[in-house]
């Protein structure tokens, strides 16, 4: 492997699954028997914001109940540690709507995690367009603290959305000698589509995760097991390198 210096890198619900945060697959992608596809798009939130408003509801109190695990401070780790020892970048970026990573990192000045999906921790107003940290519930249609507005939905990517900071995400695979998925299993795009771009732009490319993705055979190499194992493994392996 050429020498390494810009990492990306991209997360999925498989990291937070040791945390006590059930993946999409786990429950066969259903929710109350509703598919997460049923439940996560703009136009469920049209037909039943009840619904809806439940849905997120019931999941950002079970972020309030968990707490980072191995794998997610092993990342901050390396995000804190590895500009200094190689001139280089990294960029976590996640599909996760968790703060699980926000919250291993903490306050570390210069590093941060993108939410490419959003976050249930943030409320979004959709008629003054102001974001707010949010932990309360959403159902009750509270005033939008900006312009009072009961017109808060939560801030997350539903299906048919475009992802944020795409940009920003594709600029860094154009940049990146290493691409390394962890936790996801390459179902959707398109976040699933990373790991061709950066190949392509000819990044070394790492697959982390408990058993051979969707898109598994993108990758230059795979190591199957569960991340709070073999995340800590190849950051202490990348830092000592
Ligand atoms: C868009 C927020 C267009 C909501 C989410 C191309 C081809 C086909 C379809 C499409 C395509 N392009 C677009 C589409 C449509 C769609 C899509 O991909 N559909 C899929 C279902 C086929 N994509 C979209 O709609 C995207 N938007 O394309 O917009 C556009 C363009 C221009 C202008 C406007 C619009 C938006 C997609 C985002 C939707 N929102 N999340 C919420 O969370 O409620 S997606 C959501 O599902 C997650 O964020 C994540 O992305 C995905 C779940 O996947 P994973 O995180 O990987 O979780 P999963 O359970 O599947 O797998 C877990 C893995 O972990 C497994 O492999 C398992 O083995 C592993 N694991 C388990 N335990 C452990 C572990 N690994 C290690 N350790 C362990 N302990």
């Amino acid at each position: 492997m050429e020498q390494v210096r810009n990492i990306v890198i991209l997360t999925g619900a498989g990291v937070s699954a040791e945390s006590g945060i059930g993946t999409f697959r786990d429950a066969g992608g259903l929710w109350e028997n509703h598919r997460v596809e049923d439940v996560a798009t703009p136009e469920a939130f049209a037909r039943d914001p009840d619904l809806v408003f439940r849905f997120y509801d019931m999941r950002r109190e079970q972020v309030l109940e968990v707490e980072p695990n191995a794998a997610h401070h092993a990342l901050a780790r390396l995000q804190r540690e590895w500009p200094a020892r190689s001139g280089g970048a990294v960029m976590l970026v996640t599909q996760n709507v968790d703060d699980l990573h926000d919250r291993a990192l903490g306050a570390s000045d210069g590093a941060e995690v993108i939410h490419m999906h959003g976050e249930h921790l943030s409320a979004w107003c959709t008629a003054c367009d102001a974001r707010t940290r949010w932990t309360a519930s959403l159902i009750d249609s509270p005033p939008c603290p900006s312009c009072g507005a009961p017109a808060l939905r939560p801030d997350i990517v539903w299906f048919g959305e475009m992802p944020y900071r795409m940009d920003e995400i594709f600029a860094a695979l154009e940049e990146a000698d290493l691409f390394v998925s962890i936790g996801t299993s390459g179902a959707v795009y398109p976040a699933a589509g990373f790991v061709r771009t950066a190949a392509d732009m000819g990044a070394h490319t790492l697959e982390l995760n408990l058993q051979p993705s969707q898109g598994t055979d993108w990758f230059d190499e795979a190591r199957h097991g569960p991340a709070t194992q073999t995340v800590p493994a190849w950051v202490e392996e990348m830092l000592q390198g």
